[in-house]
């Protein structure tokens, strides 16, 4: 289990098929909670790193991997994270993420994998206190700009990725939140906000529930 403490920081996670809105709401947040404390935005996967690097390869089509490989290179890049996260959250900071396990789940599975198996690598990661979902239509995310450059980017595959979000296995045992991509910008942002704060009075000073271990 990880270690825990009293006023520790909020774990948010982002998730969403390619081209959801995920970027931008993750950070539109960090920037907003960031008046107040101390905050970490991150991303998966995290291309830095020498694991990084080869899914960044694989990504752009430059490399080619098996699927059940690279799931558990996806799993393992969040892994080398794992213990600054809870660090970080132990410490007081909101740590903001663009993408995390369950997005390694869902393509996973859109690629012919089982939900176990998917799962299997990213048990006891630091679990988030909120998922906020974007959800979009593959063919409304499919007219933004540079879409198709990516590998996971066609519409059959996207048309998979979201059934597999929906799966109550995938999203058994964290507060999920649902966003209409459709609405406006500011419309989702300010619901994000709204959706964060309720989640830090749940876990707010005093009361933190010690941070919990994903799918375990
Ligand atoms: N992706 C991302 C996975 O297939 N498994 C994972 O565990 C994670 C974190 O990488 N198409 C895929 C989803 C996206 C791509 O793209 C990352 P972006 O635009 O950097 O989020
Ligand atoms: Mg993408």
């Amino acid at each position: 289990p990880w270690p825990t403490c009293g006023s520790r920081g909020l774990f948010v996670v982002f998730e969403g098929l390619d081209r959801s809105g995920k970027s931008t709401h993750s950070k539109l947040l960090a920037e907003h909670l960031g008046s107040e404390a101390p905050v970490r935005w991150m991303c998966f996967p995290d291309r830095s790193s020498p694991i990084g690097s080869l899914l960044d390869l694989y990504l752009r089509k430059q490399a080619s991997l098996s699927i059940s490989a690279v799931h558990l290179l996806f799993s393992a890049n969040r892994w080398e994270q794992a213990a600054s996260i809870a660090e970080d959250l132990n410490s007081g900071t909101h740590v903001i993420c663009d993408r995390y396990a369950f997005s390694g789940a869902a393509y996973s599975i859109a690629n012919g994998l089982d939900l176990g198996f998917c799962q299997a690598p990213d048990r006891g990661l630091p679990a988030p206190d909120l998922v906020c979902f974007m959800r979009v239509c593959p063919e409304e995310a499919a007219q933004r700009e540079d879409y198709g450059l990516s590998r996971y980017e066609y519409p059959e595959m996207q048309a998979k990725v979201g059934k597999a979000f929906d799966l109550p296995g995938l999203r058994a045992g964290v507060a999920w939140h649902d966003f209409d991509s459709r609405r406006s910008q500011e419309v989702n942002q300010a619901e994000v906000r709204d959706a964060a704060r309720q989640a830090l009075a749940r876990s707010g000073p005093g009361t933190a529930p010690p941070l919990r271990q994903l799918w375990a």
